[in-house]
């Protein structure tokens, strides 16, 4: 039921589809709104209706399973709640900068080599926000009556189930997991939030309360989050186990499904880079030096430590002239991402400027796209040609 959806700022999106609905910035505008993206230049993906949820009646569960589970109505699991109010008033929160990017962020390029399934997402469904919450690690310690030494045994193998208060048609309700190794980690950041850039979280962005996984793809910072659930398997969610996968490229939609099992579920993003400003097929007028811009980002808490820009389609590089990327204060970790720029002194109509990317463990960009049916991962060298400067 699509009738209660929230009003959004049309003209700052491409909107990739209504219900659900599905909306990139303008690559100009993201790169122009600076390093902190505001809600209204925000990318947004959803896989159904937009919830409308009360805050003051929302109740989060929170368990533990000892044998495996689909998580969905587990009633052999002791569930713990607490309110919204409880978690704004119980724990400290702390402010993580993270970026977002969707999993088929440029699926477009993938889809241009064969058919994929997917939306058919530009370059621009990444954002990046400042976000306040609490620690889920704080969380699990204090709630869950689990012992030291056996969370500590747990960290291992257990997976993290979260699930959202919403309906979608794939499965009864958005859900995935991420490992409890993430989860502990004091260094990995992941926070229930309830605040986006100082406001508190607005209905798109996952109201009154999601998970926020730094240095992960998007899918797995679930949105109007209700259950927690540590149990010893991955999430069974349709977004966990038949999604969000880089099947090999020798699996379609004819033989997809014997293939899901054996391939991994996605967690860390891989390394990125686009170029925002200029956009392929635009006239720049005047003859002076032209600013190229983009943004770059690697998963895991990676920085970025170099972004090269080639103006003859790649077979010469040059380093660009500044990247900004300000890693988080207390765990060191780079989940946000990085902005880069390059005056370049002219561009010719027959350049073809491209950008790639290291991180600071040495990972780079493919050449050519790689595809694969569910268009994921999309890293590519990014190609801008046939600008024309006036
Ligand atoms: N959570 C719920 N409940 N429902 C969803 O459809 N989409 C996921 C994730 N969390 C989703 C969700 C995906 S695929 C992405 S990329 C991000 O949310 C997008 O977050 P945003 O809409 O705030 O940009
Ligand atoms: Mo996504």
């Amino acid at each position: 039921d699509y009738s209660q959806e929230p009003t959004r700022p049309l003209t700052n999106f491409i909107v990739r589809n209504h219900k659900p609905f599905n909306a990139e910035p303008h690559l100009d505008l993201l790169v122009n709104a600076g390093t902190i993206t505001p809600a209204d230049f925000f990318f947004k993906r959803n896989h159904g209706p937009i919830p409308n949820i009360h805050f003051d009646q929302h109740l989060v569960y929170l368990g533990v399973a000892d044998t495996p589970c689909n998580g969905h109505g587990q009633d052999n699991v002791q569930w713990k709640t607490f309110s919204m109010h409880d978690l704004m008033t119980r724990w400290p929160s702390v402010d993580i900068a993270a970026s977002l990017q969707c999993a088929g962020n440029r699926r477009d390029g993938l889809a241009k080599v064969k058919t994929v399934k997917g939306v058919i997402w530009g370059p621009g469904t990444i954002s990046n926000a400042v976000w306040t919450g609490v620690r889920l690690c704080t969380i699990l310690s204090d709630l869950l009556n689990v012992p030291k030494d056996l969370l500590h045994d747990m960290v291992r193998t257990y997976h993290v189930s979260l699930e959202a208060d919403d309906h979608v048609h794939e499965d009864c309700c958005y859900g995935s997991s991420i490992p409890l190794r993430k989860a502990m980690d004091p260094l990995g950041d992941v926070i229930l939030a309830y605040k986006m850039n100082g406001e508190m979280l607005s209905r798109d962005h996952g109201a009154p309360l999601r998970v926020i996984v730094p240095g992960y793809i998007g899918a797995r910072s679930v949105k109007y989050l209700q259950k927690i659930l540590l149990q010893p398997n991955e999430s069974r969610s349709f977004f966990q186990v038949r999604d969000y996968k880089i099947l090999p490229p020798w699996v379609n939609s004819d033989n997809a499904d014997s293939a899901w099992d054996s391939t991994p579920s996605l967690g860390e993003m891989n390394v990125q880079c686009v170029i925002c400003t200029p956009s392929e097929h635009c006239t720049i007028k005047g003859a002076g030096p032209v600013s190229v811009k983009g943004y770059a980002i690697s998963g895991g808490g990676r920085g970025i430590y170099r972004v090269e820009l080639s103006l003859d389609g790649g077979k010469t590089w040059e380093p660009v002239d500044k990247i900004e990327q300000t890693p988080d204060p207390k765990s060191g970790m780079y989940w946000a991402w990085a902005l880069w720029e390059k005056k370049v002194p002219r561009i010719r109509a027959s350049d073809e400027i491209v950008a790639r990317a290291y991180d600071s463990a040495g990972n780079t960009q493919p050449e050519m796209p790689i595809w694969n049916y569910r268009g994921v991962m999309n890293n590519a060298w990014f190609r801008v040609k046939d600008v024309a400067q006036l």
